[in-house]
């Protein structure tokens, strides 16, 4: 027998699959499809074993529908513009082009290493201008759309990246990449008006069957749908008198979702940044303490701000405004709570409903208005029924945020309120019907800030023309390129590019100037996945039709940290081409599979930092890349997190081993180092035949249903069952006793066969070898059809039972599968008869397929 050797096979047939174009897409319609796609990776160097786990997952469903009988498309690019790129050239004084393609360069190396299955033709590399150029032409075909917009407004700017950032991408005031602070600061920039889909967007997620919850949860918290108002106030003037006729300028209008607190309202708020705020105190003796606050608010990123633990500042302005429905004038403070993109940037304070204005009205000593009380509350007994005023503070220690009784209110007394309740309702219609308010939707969804002021990035197609404005650059003359020569280092960029920045008019040929921002790299990836199904399309980002085929991607594949940024931004491209008429579907990721981190057996994050990195290339040099796939999807589910211990991979290469040797023996080929062990008798020999060919159609059954509910584990768990059942029959059963036995053949060359193919896509280059050299079988095992099975074939004749008395096992009993429950009982009580000396039996129960229980005193 020729011993496993994964270092001389692996390399061998990796050259072979590219020679005769093994994964070469076909393209197939007379097949049903599936599209299997991974997450483009960065190249930021060399891969991890993270890569490592998310490819090998893709890989190994896309090799599974492949043998299954699907047309697949499975393939693999780089999303290759960005940061670290541009900051690797400054430190190396070199470009960025040559530092990303070197990357990639190693990446694709390590990936055919391990044997993935991609079709390298359909290779998507973002900072390719082939496709950046299409990424220009969808960037003009939303900006035809109405979906791109310039606009001044106050930005999160880092200090540290040298650019601005999304709001997707500062998580508590700290910059995604580099996580230094990030500030404000008010710029001009280009938006993707995301926003308009942002209902769609939420209910959409409805149809994402095949998404883990928590990423939609994760999806619509993001998207933040909120029921409410729109109420009107009246700004008092300076000497704190209502205008007898109040003007338009007079209003200010808050967003509020609770409307049934308006008469708790005890004071207004207005946001730092609120437009006409400093007018309102200009001259006054309330200016400096207003500005001071707005000054101090503009060092803390509205996220933190809005951080509901975080100690509130506010001023008074010195100013009044009158509450709608009880004619009440209430004062008007700047609080760096409020945030100026959300709603209205102006609030109805209501401490005793709100926890944030609770802690606000404490602090400075505003009143705290009991309206609304649970019907434990001590205030209640006094309060229910109550219609006027006649408690105007508490001592409660927070704010009652409840479902509870409305008093102190009116007409609405005695309604209940809280947040959707029927007297949210009743307070809005009767505002509406004065014209003071109005019933509207709230998302917490801005829109999606695009432009980048660094140079490795995709180029906003656009020219400033001092005649004609802002124009953009004509489809014919896509892609603005980004020019080569540029010395980083010496820290130009395109903005003093000057052979870049000047340019024609494309509308009147006159002198301008370039547009210098380029796009986000977020939307390179936006639409990657569409590229693939037509990688090649020099008309058009992708043929429709072939988008339409292939789409949408029936298993993607990443990590949970794109949860929202990467799959949000790519369902909003989807909708925006379909609205385009280039594609016939809603959502461009049916299932989503995000797989767990691999970490060090201590359960950390390997990092460089920590010195605790296992290199994939180290693996595979010792144990070869089928055995670092197999224990990969062993060691857990693909889900979960994964703590290397590489005495496990030790013992899925001795696996692989033992595999090996019993599909040498099932066929012959062992000689010395076969298995057999004279001695059992021909009924044992029998026996172990039986239930081999019963494991085998049950493991083949269970094969499938784990791969198609992604439960690689289970799947090889299974494969080892039936290995250690032909184990059993070979040291049973003499090869001259097999080779004798026409059925003992069958079962033989047929077992032998099934391992191979279930192995196949875990393990792809030891099936190979094992096909062709050992089985001797023509073609290639991973276009072979998978293996069938017979569910009748897959039923056990006899079943173990456990015996327990009194919940101890005492016994065990083997039983007809289908015996009669009656029949296990007495077998049951029969085992145990000695144990049952002496005692009344009081119950017996039987739990089918696991155990007798025996109560007894
Ligand atoms: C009065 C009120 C009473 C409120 C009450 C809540 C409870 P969500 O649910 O997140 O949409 N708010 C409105 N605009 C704000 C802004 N720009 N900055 C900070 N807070 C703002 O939150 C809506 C509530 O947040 C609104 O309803 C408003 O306070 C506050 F018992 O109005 B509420
Ligand atoms: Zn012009």
């Amino acid at each position: 027998m020729k011993p496993y050797n994964p270092h001389e096979i692996e390399p061998r047939w990796q050259q072979e699959w590219a020679d005769i174009d093994l994964y070469k897409v076909t393209e197939d319609a007379s097949k049903p499809k599936k599209y299997v796609l991974e997450m483009f990776p960065y190249p930021s160097g060399d891969i991890h074993m993270g890569h490592v786990r998310n490819y090998t997952i893709g890989d190994v469903t896309a090799r599974y529908y492949k043998m299954r009988g699907f047309d697949v498309l499975h393939p693999m690019g780089w999303d290759a513009f960005g940061l670290p790129a541009e900051n690797a050239a400054i430190k190396h004084n070199s470009h960025p082009a040559k530092w990303t393609y070197a990357n990639i360069d190693t990446q694709k190396a390590s990936f055919k290493r391990m044997g993935f299955s991609y079709d390298w033709d359909r290779t998507v590399v973002a900072c390719d201008p082939e496709y950046y150029r299409w990424g220009q032409w969808i960037f003009l075909q939303f900006w035809k759309r109405g979906l791109v917009e310039r606009r001044n407004s106050p930005v999160n700017w880092c200090p540290n990246c040298q650019t601005v950032l999304a709001n997707e991408q500062v998580t508590e005031g700290q910059c995604w990449r580099c996580h230094g602070a990030v500030e404000k600061r008010d710029l001009t920039q280009w938006y993707f008006k995301i926003t308009d889909y942002a209902q769609e967007l939420l209910d959409d997620l409805d149809q994402l069957d095949g998404w883990p919850e928590r990423v939609k949860q994760m999806q619509a918290n993001w998207i933040g749908r909120s029921e409410g108002a729109e109420i009107d106030f009246v700004l008092c003037g300076p000497d704190g008198e209502a205008p007898a006729e109040p003007a338009e300028a007079d209003t200010i209008t808050v967003f509020t979702t609770r409307p049934d607190t308006l008469f708790g309202c005890s004071f207004f708020l207005l946001a730092p940044e609120y437009q006409g705020l400093m007018e309102l105190v200009e001259g006054t003796e309330y200016e400096a303490g207003v500005r001071e606050v707005v000054e101090q608010a503009a060092k803390v990123s509205a996220v933190e701000r809005a951080q509901g633990d975080r100690e509130k500042h506010g001023a008074f302005t010195g100013r009044y405004m009158v509450n709608p429905v009880n004619g009440e004038k209430v004062p008007v403070w700047v609080a760096d709570y409020i945030v100026s993109d959300y709603g209205t940037g102006a609030v109805m304070a209501v401490p005793c409903g709100d926890q944030r204005d609770f802690e606000f009205a404490r602090k400075y000593d505003l009143p705290i208005i009991p309206i609304i009380l649970g019907e434990d509350d001590p205030l209640y007994p006094e309060l229910n029924g109550v219609q006027e005023r006649v408690v105007t503070t508490v001592d409660w220690d927070r704010a009652y945020d409840a479902e509870g009784v409305l008093v102190q209110s009116g007409k609405y007394t005695g309604m209940t309120g809280g947040k959707h309740s029927p007297a949210v309702d009743a307070i809005i219609d009767d505002l509406a019907a004065e014209g003071k308010g109005k019933k509207t939707v709230q998302f917490r969804l801005r829109d999606w800030l695009i432009s980048r002021q660094r140079y490795w990035g995709n180029p906003i197609p656009a020219v400033h023309c001092p005649t004609c404005g802002l124009v953009p650059v004509p489809e014919s003359d896509l892609p603005v390129r980004l020019p080569e020569d540029i010395d980083l280092a010496a820290g130009e960029t395109l903005a003093t590019h000057e052979a870049f920045v000047n340019t024609t008019c494309p509308t009147c040929g006159g002198p301008a100037k370039r547009e210098t921002d380029t796009m986000d790299t977020f939307t390179c990836s936006s639409w990657y996945y569409l590229r693939y199904t037509d990688p090649h399309n020099e008309e058009l980002p992708f043929a429709p039709e072939k988008a339409n085929r292939w789409m949408p991607v029936d298993q993607y594949i990443g990590g949970i940290e794109h949860a929202i940024l990467h799959l949000l931004y790519s369902r909003f491209y989807t909708k925006v081409l379909r609205d385009l008429g280039m594609l016939e579907f809603d959502e461009p990721f049916a299932n989503l599979l995000c797989q767990g981190m691999v970490k060090d057996e201590h359960g950390e994050t390997m990092s460089k930092s920590k010195g605790n990195v296992i290199a994939p290339e180290d693996m595979i040099a010792e144990y070869g890349a089928d055995a670092v796939r197999a224990y990969i999807l062993f060691m857990a589910p693909p889900d979960k997190d994964l703590l290397w211990d590489e005495g496990g991979l030790a013992g899925i290469f001795k696996f692989m081993n033992r595999a090996w040797r019993i599909v040498n023996d099932l066929v012959g080929h062992a000689g010395d180092e076969s298995l057999y062990q004279p001695g059992a008798s021909e009924a044992e020999g029998v026996e172990a035949l039986q239930k081999l060919n019963r494991e085998r159609h049950r493991v083949v059954g269970k094969v499938i249903d784990d791969f198609d509910r992604n439960n690689f584990n289970t799947a090889i768990a299974a494969v080892m069952e039936l290995t250690n059942a032909a184990s059993d029959y070979l040291r049973k059963c003499s090869p001259e006793e097999r080779a004798a036995c026409e059925g003992s053949r069958a079962i033989d060359a047929d077992v032998a066969e099934v391992i191979v193919k279930l192995m196949a896509p875990i393990a792809p280059h030891w099936s190979e070898e094992l096909w062709s050299a050992v089985l001797g079988k023509d073609g290639s095992v991973h276009t072979q059809p998978w293996p069938t099975f017979d569910p009748e074939q897959a039923k056990a004749d006899e079943i173990e039972l456990a015996v327990q008395v009194n919940g101890k096992v005492k016994a065990k009993i083997t039983v007809a599968a289908d015996a009669p429950e009656d029949d296990v009982k007495a077998a049951g009580l029969a085992a145990v008869e000695a144990a049952l000396a002496g005692k009344d039996v009081k119950k017996v129960v039987v739990v089918p397929g696991r155990l007798v229980n025996i109560v007894a005193k």
